[in-house]
Order: C-alpha cells, then structure tokens, then sequence
C-alpha cells in the first residue's frame, strides 16, 4: 500500500528539477487538428493478427506496422494507431465494445443520465454536473471519482464539471469472473475486459448523450477526462479509447496507468506488475500472463500516449512516493512524445512531476497554471501553450537507454507528407534543452 501521511511529509524534500520545453516550433499545432469528432475513426482500418510479436526489453517500436513495414504517413498513421488499440486491447485492458445499440439519456444543469440498451439487456448510471459561473453552454471536464483533480481552477476557467462515480460502471472488489456495474450488465459478468476500460465505455457513453443533448448546457466537442491515483489509470484510458476527448488529464497513476510496463520492474519500489493485476481487476484478465514478463508485451505504455496524439495531454505525476513509479511514467511520456513530434503535434503534451508536496492527489499549486493553460488550449479553443516536460530529477527516465527506433516526420496531421527522420536521440535528462 502506500506510505503513511508522515512519510509522505518526509519524503516532501525536492531536490531540483528541469523545464524542457516541449517543441517550440510546432506551437501553431493548434488544438482544432487534433479531435476526428468520432469515437474511435480507425475503425475501417485493416488490422492482421498479431500472432506473437517478439519479445522485447526495449519500447516497441510505435512506427512499424505489423506487417513490418514503416510508418511514413499521417495516413499510415491513422492505422498503425489502430493496431496499437487492438494489441492494447488484447493485451492491456481488455476489448471496448463499440457504441451500444441504443444510448439515450439527458443533460441538465445539475446532471446527466445515461440509458444503454444493447441484445436484449438494459443498464443506467447517471453522474452529477456542477456548472461554472455565467452563460452556456459550456466545455466539460469528467472527473472520476472526486479525488485530486483541482475542480476550483477548472470552474474557474469557465468550465463545467461532470462528477463521474467510475464504481456505478465497474465496481471493485469482485472477483474476475463476476465483475459488476452498468458495463458487465450488458457485457456479462464474466467479461474479460477489465475496469480501467469499463470505465472508458461509461466516459463514452456520457459523451454521446452530451452530443445527443440540445447543446444548451454542455458543449460537444469540448470535453476533458481527469481523476487521480486509480481514477488517473482511468483517465488515462478513457482518453485514449475515445477521440472525442479534447484534453486527457491523468494524476498520479501509478501501475496500470501511465509507467512503462516494462520499466516498472526496475524502479525501486514501484507497485510491481502482478500487485497492479490482483489489487483490483482494474487490468483485462488477460494481462494475467504477463505480469512476470513485460518484454512480451505487444505494446507499451508509450504507445498508449502514442494514442492520445496530437489531442490534448496533461500528466501529472508524485516523484515523492516510489510506489507511484514516476521516472516509468516519464519514460512513457517522453516515449509517446515522439508521436506528438511525429505529427507535428509535441506542443500539446505536458508531463509534471516537479512538485514539492508528497501528498498523495494533493491539488498543487504548481499545476494551476499548466491546467488553466491546457484549458484554454484545448477546451477554450483560445490561448496557445507550449507544452513542456517538467521532470523531477531523480525520477527522470533517460529515453535514450529505452529504444532503437527512430523518429519519422509525418508532416502536419492534415496534410500527410512522408520522409525524413529525427535524430531520436532522445531526452529525459535533467540537462535540460529542447526536445
Ligand atoms: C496509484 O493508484 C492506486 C495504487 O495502484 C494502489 O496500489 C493503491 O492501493 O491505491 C492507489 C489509489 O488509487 O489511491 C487512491
């Protein structure tokens, strides 16, 4: 478990950090490239069996297709992300069935309700909305479970807040064959596909009855996911299984999260691998087979950044508590950066762990300005943050030392040109520089 509130404190000491800023030359990679609209627009992709890829100790390289062949377009990209989401869901979290037969529900200033009907069987869940100050209609931030997110800053903003209960769509604490929750309703209780993606069909869900709803009190097209701890494994999926999300805001993640899997055996104190399967079926029961080896993994976490990309992304991580694995998140961050680059896109990532108080889901004062930068970015649509890399030194992973793969340009997400490659030497010092 984690260390106790006396420990966190003495462990609150920081002892320097570095800023790198995030690719100031793609600062026009405006946030209105970077959201299809849709669910999940891969979908018509040709994705082969995976059969087995070969075991790795290094990240998977993000730029080559299954079929062995290179990544050289954003086109090509569109579909080598398709891949990763397959993998991930075979691997990692389990299948995301796509949108059920029939979703209705409503907005109102004070909450949402959502009614899925899907084969004959029925389920609703509803989460509570709390508006901002003046007229709508307005942007959103999902929040799971009311842990750790700055819900003030995000009011503040001008954005509303939709208090998601994650436990009404999955809850913890069942067994894998009987897991319960508006999900497994129409699923089955015995589905495979675990609760961090449980909890990404009920963001989705959500969604579509946002985009379903007269516009009148929330905005499509301008929601953002948080939530902190095991809530930020959540966020973090939520963010990648749906396109629809402007913003993807995970804190503190932690295993199954944001660190690297194959990383995270290797940081001292980190919550091990088979601990993040059995805690909670939080993970899909088939990453049951690889929790003693990582390197078999047809993916990494990276990649899931990798799917992100180029939409909003904001990571926020705790250096002070081991078990939160920060340095495997840096090197999932700086890893999946390489996406963002890819598309022309690395000003619309932002990782921090630079923060001086150990507390675990504290709100910090140190991410009140890139919070209310990322929302005016990508939720305001007005304002143009850089992005940056803020690494408490100590947990900065060295990128370097995790791939040998290098970095094509895809040219912009919306005109596709091919050719040339970076030099993909990669970063996470504490040096710090661009990157
Ligand atoms: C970081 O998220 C989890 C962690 O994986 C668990 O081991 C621990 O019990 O709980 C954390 C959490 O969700 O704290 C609120």
């Amino acid at each position: 478990g984690l260390p106790t509130a006396t420990a966190l404190a003495a462990a609150a000491a920081l002892t320097g950090a570095t800023l790198q800023q995030a690719h100031p030359a793609d600062t026009v990679a405006a946030a209105a490239q970077a959201a299809p609209g849709v669910e999940d627009d891969g979908l018509d992709c040709p994705v082969p069996g995976s059969g087995s890829t070969p075991s790795r100790s290094l990240l998977p390289d993000p730029f080559t297709k299954l079929d062995g062949t290179r990544v050289t377009t954003v086109s090509d990209w569109r579909c080598r992300r398709a891949e990763i989401r397959e993998l991930a869901e075979q691997s990692l979290y389990g299948q995301k069935p796509t949108k059920p037969a029939a979703v209705t529900g409503s907005v109102s200033s004070n909450g949402i309700t959502v009614n899925v009907t899907h084969q004959g069987r029925s389920a609703s869940f509803s989460a509570s909305v709390s508006l901002p100050g003046g007229s709508g209609p307005f942007p959103a931030v999902i929040v799971y479970g009311g842990l750790g997110a700055d819900v003030n800053t995000i009011k503040a903003s001008g954005v509303a807040v939709i208090n998601f209960d994650p436990y009404t769509v999955g809850k913890e604490n069942t067994a894998r064959n009987n897991k319960q929750g508006a999900f497994y309703s129409i699923y089955g209780s015995s589905s495979s596909t675990g609760l961090l993606m449980a909890w990404s069909w009920g963001v989705s869900r959500i969604i579509d009855v946002i985009e379903q709803s007269d516009g009148s009190v929330l905005k499509a097209g301008a929601t953002g996911v948080t939530g902190c701890s095991r809530f930020g494994k959540g966020a973090f999926v939520a963010g990648a299984f749906d396109q629809r999300i402007a913003l993807t805001m995970p804190i503190e993640s932690g295993t199954a999260g944001l660190p690297a899997y194959r990383a995270i055996p290797g940081e001292s104190g980190s919550q091990p691998l088979s601990s993040g399967y059995s805690e909670q079926p939080w993970l899909g029961d088939a990453f049951g087979t690889y929790t003693g080896n990582p390197n078999a993994l047809p993916v990494d976490t990276h990649e899931i950044v990798g799917m992100v990309a180029p939409r909003g992304l904001f990571v926020m991580e705790n250096p002070h508590i081991n078990w939160l694995a920060a340095r495997s998140g840096s090197v999932a961050a700086l890893g999946g950066a390489e996406v963002y680059k890819a598309l022309g896109a690395g000003s619309n990532i932002t990782y921090w762990s630079d923060v001086a108080d150990g507390t675990h889901c504290a709100v910090r004062p140190e991410w009140k300005a890139p919070l209310q930068q990322n929302i005016s970015k990508f939720l305001l649509d007005s304002g143009s943050g850089s992005g940056a890399f803020r690494i408490a030194s100590g947990k900065a992973g060295n990128l370097a030392q995790w791939r040998d793969w290098q970095t094509p340009h895809l040219g912009s997400t919306t005109s596709g040109a091919g050719g040339g490659t970076s030099s993909g030497t990669g970063s996470g010092t504490t040096t710090g520089g661009t990157m």
